[in-house]
């Protein structure tokens, strides 16, 4: 199984590195969710070997809509690297993605090592600093096509991410608008209530799961706590933005085309 694991994460990179989408690995060869992790762990510490550092995790299917349409009921977890960072305003280049979409989401500083399950009243005493969020994703499966445990194998589809301006801690953020702009034209309206009836619940969620996992999350690492609405499919020579109210506004532009 270790040259499996250590294959499925090598193809996965390959494929993120080149912009040449890979078949649905699963279809090969079934694996389990743990098996999953093990390759996205193995992506990863291929991406440290090149000198990434490991920033923090990004969580998918946070929202109940995702949850139906996957047939699952836990929410996902992705590493974020260092090299995945884009500066608020900065530059995409489209030519070694697959299929780009964009989609507004909330970042979390924490402000301690999470080691443990968290109450909802204790995952906001666990922040330092609350962001607008943009995430960048971009499955390596080819059309698209991929079960859980391929989407979570790829790391679950993480590509690129902007945080924006930190606000304090003790921000709300049960039910913020969202909009996501295209060229300064609104995309997507959403609520961040989206996440889980409210963001918070994505950390409390993924500390039980990470507890039962046997990981900690050292303090000072960044969280992008899911989706707060549909993802846009990007294209070159766009000025992307979202603004969430109370929270701010993030953007970057593109350029280049997909592969
Ligand atoms: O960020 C996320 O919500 C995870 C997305 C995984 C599936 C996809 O690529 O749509
Ligand atoms: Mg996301």
């Amino acid at each position: 199984m270790t040259d499996f694991i250590q294959s499925c994460a090598r193809e996965l990179d390959i494929a993120t590195q080149t912009g040449e989408a890979v078949d649905q690995l699963s279809a090969r060869q079934p694996f389990d969710l743990a098996q999953a992790y093990r390759i996205q762990q193995a992506g990863i510490g291929l991406r440290q070997q090149r000198g990434e550092r490991a920033l923090g995790l990004k969580l998918g299917f946070t929202s109940r809509a995702k949850r139906v349409q996957m047939g699952v009921d836990a929410l996902i977890w992705g590493e974020l690297t260092d090299a995945m960072q884009l500066a608020d305003g900065g530059e995409l280049t489209l030519g070694r993605l697959i299929h780009p979409r964009v989609e507004p989401e909330i970042a979390f500083i924490t402000a301690q090592e999470i080691s443990r399950p968290l109450s909802l009243a204790e995952a906001g005493l666990a922040l330092a600093g609350v962001a607008p969020a943009l995430e960048i994703i971009d499955s390596r499966y080819r059309d698209f096509r991929f079960s859980l445990e391929d989407v979570v194998a790829d790391n679950c589809s993480s590509s690129h991410f902007v945080v924006g301006p930190l606000s304090p801690p003790d921000a709300p953020l049960d039910n913020l608008g969202v909009t996501l702009r295209f060229d300064g034209r609104p995309v997507q309206l959403g609520s961040s209530a989206a996440i889980l009836g409210q963001p918070l619940r994505a950390l409390m969620e993924v500390s039980a799961l990470l507890h039962a996992a046997g990981r900690t999350l050292p303090a000072g690492s960044l969280l992008l706590a899911g989706a707060a609405t549909a993802a846009e499919p990007l294209r070159a020579g766009l000025h992307i933005g979202v603004e969430i109210a109370g929270l701010g506004r993030c953007e970057f532009v593109t350029s280049g085309s997909a592969a």
